[in-house]
């Protein structure tokens, strides 16, 4: 956990200097008056908090800080810290990374999400920390719209020693994630990662082929292996928290993996997510490697985001 800690330390110093710096600098010796209230709400507004939840946050903080009698700075933030943490981990799941001896083998990984979200990425990278922990995967190529998704997934596989099940460009993805279900049905994997095409919620007959991969996987795997995962650019921010709501209403959504977070000026786009969609946020995405994609633990996450120490 430590190691997370140094590792996501590092990752999020971009998102720190842009972000939450700002708002870290604010807790600074300065008076709790008016206008310091004022300016931490419009600061988490402006870091993709949401307002709604800004103005929450600050009229719980300046609550707690008046019936608390807290009166230094550094106590204020360890309050704040805590308030971050506890409002990503009321949602149940946060932060837990996949297992797939939760439920019958092959837990069914189904990556959606708009054009560029890195699905592909993130199918990837999952990939290789499953072998590394010893498990059996197999990888789906259901995006068949270009045929460079499909060899792009191919790499991942490769490089990974992972198998990828493709047909060709232009196939029906749900055909391919129905023969890549068998496939690992047949191998006794423990994992099977579905890519699919990249596609603007808004995009009526590209949904309905998305519904009809999730109703073939649900059909075969059935509803306790299958988990649809939502992969959100967190660059985005409230773009990505609206795109989230539009396909939770298409597929029920079990998770939801925050991408270029390493990226990102929007830190606070993770807790509008837990906010607004109650999906729990099962890893961030920290860069372009294997290695960079980290379970999520809240409270690690909000301590150093604010460059506090972690709570023992
Ligand atoms: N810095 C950074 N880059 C990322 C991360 N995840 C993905 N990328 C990059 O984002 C770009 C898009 O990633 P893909 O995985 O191809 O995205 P996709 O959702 O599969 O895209 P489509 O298949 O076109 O819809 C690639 O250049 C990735 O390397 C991340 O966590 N951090
Ligand atoms: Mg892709």
């Amino acid at each position: 956990m430590m190691a997370f800690f140094s590792r996501l330390k590092d990752s999020l110093k971009g998102v720190k200097d842009r972000w939450s710096g700002g708002i870290a600098s604010l807790f600074s010796g300065k008076a709790f008056d008016d206008g310091f209230w004022e300016e931490l709400e419009d600061r988490l507004i402006s870091g993709d908090v949401g307002a709604e939840l800004s103005e929450e946050l600050v009229g719980t903080l300046k609550r707690e800080a008046r019936q608390r009698g807290i009166s230094s700075p550094e106590a204020l933030k360890e309050v704040f810290v805590s308030l971050i943490s506890e409002e990503l981990l009321s949602v149940p799941g946060t932060g837990l990374p996949f297992e797939p001896d939760e439920g019958d083998t092959p837990l069914v990984l189904l990556m959606i999400g708009v054009n560029g979200s890195g699905k592909t990425t993130s199918a990837g990278k999952l990939a290789t920390q499953f072998l590394k922990r010893g498990k059996r995967v197999v990888m789906a190529a259901a995006d068949t719209f270009r045929a460079a998704a499909i060899e792009q997934l191919q790499v991942w596989g490769e490089r990974a020693g992972v198998r990828v099940v493709a047909q060709s460009q232009g196939s029906d993805p749900a055909a391919v994630a129905f023969d890549a279900w068998q496939a690992a049905r047949a191998s006794g994997a423990d994992v099977l990662i579905v890519d699919t095409a990249g596609r603007l919620h808004a995009k009526h007959n590209l949904m309905e082929e998305l519904r009809k991969v999730h109703r073939v996987l649900e059909r075969e795997a059935g509803e306790a292996r299958l988990r649809t995962v939502l992969v959100l650019d967190s660059v985005l921010g409230q773009n990505s928290v609206a795109q989230a709501e539009t396909f939770n209403s298409i597929l029920p959504l079990s998770a939801v993996i925050l991408t270029k977070y390493d990226n990102t000026a929007k830190g606070g786009v993770v807790l509008s997510v837990a906010r607004k969609l109650k999906v729990p946020v099962r890893y961030i995405g920290l860069g372009e490697g294997a290695d960079d994609l980290s379970p999520f633990d809240p409270v690690e996450f909000a301590a150093a985001l604010m460059e506090s120490e972690p709570p023992r």
